[in-house]
């Protein structure tokens, strides 16, 4: 069985993603895609075979011949196909962040929860990341004793002009807290947002790099370090501070090379070499669950849960003060989820 996939929003992740379904992975073809910038997606079908472009995500969701949708737009525009998925009763992959207020999100989690069954997975692909995978074993396994402190640092070599702090918070920190809640498996209650000196790197506008401290509901400490004009590569940094241990990433680079009495390993240049096997990993367990027809992997519970943290980490920066982080009660619907990808909460 194949299942049809239709692809909304095909700039870099949705041709990364379009890459992905149609040479890497088995039990999925993408079948239709779309995009405001209708050129785009007419060159990016040009390279596929049977492909259908059309004119809006609506159109392309109510595609008989689409079984299952990927939303691969900016973030704003996410919510407005996940609920026309949800509606439709197809299974939608929405790339991260689910939605970019807490009241988006909250409308997502209201249609899923009244259509009775889980049909949205969110994009949160470090919960695949073999590095992170080992670390949440090693703390699940109580080898280093309780996790107290969390020091996470995501850095991008550069960014487009059209960035903003708020939307570092939204669209960056947003993989830090939800890999937060993840690993210590506990809820955020209160944020912080903290000031370093700035990097002449960085644009006027913008604060680089920012520090983001979360207080989760067990007592442990996070702090979230995001530096988006650091040069020198895609570093994601995450080190554990356990009663009786650490757990770290290791370096990304699978060999050291040692030449005139120094050694060094490859930096990755973005998101999508750091990542790619996270990527293919999550994909896959999406396509083999829709294609069971189950349901899996970080759910718009996560979703609106990260949501409800980067609202706060806003209000935290406009006001200089800590911002309280409260979510509503959990639908049972995500009580009890599948797949390797979700996580419980306290
Ligand atoms: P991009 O700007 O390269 O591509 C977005 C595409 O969506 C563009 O082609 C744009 O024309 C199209 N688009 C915008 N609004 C649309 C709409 N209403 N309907 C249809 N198409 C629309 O951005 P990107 O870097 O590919 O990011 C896209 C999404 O993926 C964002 O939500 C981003 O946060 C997420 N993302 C996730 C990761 C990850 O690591 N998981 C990495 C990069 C991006
Ligand atoms: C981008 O949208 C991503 O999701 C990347 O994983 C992240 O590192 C980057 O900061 C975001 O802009």
């Amino acid at each position: 069985v194949t299942l049809n996939v239709g692809v909304i929003g095909v700039g870099m992740i949705g041709q990364d993603h379009i890459r992905r379904l149609t040479h890497v992975l088995s039990g999925a073809r993408v079948a239709a895609v779309t995009d405001v910038d209708l050129e785009r997606a007419k060159s990016v079908a040009a390279d596929l075979s049977g492909v259908r472009i059309h004119e809006t995500g609506q159109e392309l969701i109510r595609d008989e011949g689409v079984d299952a949708v990927v939303v691969a737009s900016w973030g704003p525009t996410h919510e407005e196909y996940v609920l026309a998925g949800i509606e439709a009763g197809k299974q939608v992959f929405c790339e991260k962040p689910l939605a970019t207020t807490r009241e988006a999100c909250e409308r997502i989690v209201d249609a899923e929860v009244a259509a009775g069954r889980r049909l949205v997975m969110v994009g949160f692909m470090r919960r695949y990341d073999d590095g992170y995978r080992a670390m949440k074993d090693t703390l699940l396994r109580g080898d280093i004793g309780a996790p107290l402190v969390f020091h996470s640092a995501h850095r991008n070599p550069s960014v487009p002009p059209s960035v903003t702090t708020d939307g570092v918070i939204v669209d960056t920190c947003v993989h830090d807290i939800d890999i937060a809640r993840w690993l210590v498996d506990s809820e955020v209650v209160g944020t912080q947002l903290l000031n370093p000196r700035r990097s002449n790197r960085a644009a006027e506008h913008l604060q680089d790099p920012l520090i983001l401290l979360l207080e989760m509901a067990n007592g442990v400490l996070v702090d979230i370090e995001a530096s988006i004009n650091v040069g020198y590569g895609y570093d994601i940094r995450g080190e554990v501070l356990a009663e009786s241990g650490t757990v770290e990433l290791a370096e990304s680079s699978p060999v050291i090379v040692k030449r005139e009495g120094r050694y060094g390993g490859r930096v990755p240049s973005d998101w999508r070499e750091r990542f790619i096997r996270a990527y293919d990993v999550e994909f896959q367990e999406w396509i083999d669950a829709v294609t069971a027809g189950t349901s899996t992997g970080p759910s718009s519970w996560d979703g609106y849960a990260a949501t409800v943290v980067t609202d706060a980490g806003i209000e935290a920066m406009r006001t200089g003060q800590r911002a309280a982080v409260s979510m509503r009660e959990q639908p049972d619907l995500y009580k009890t989820m599948a797949g390797s990808g979700s996580t419980g909460t306290d």
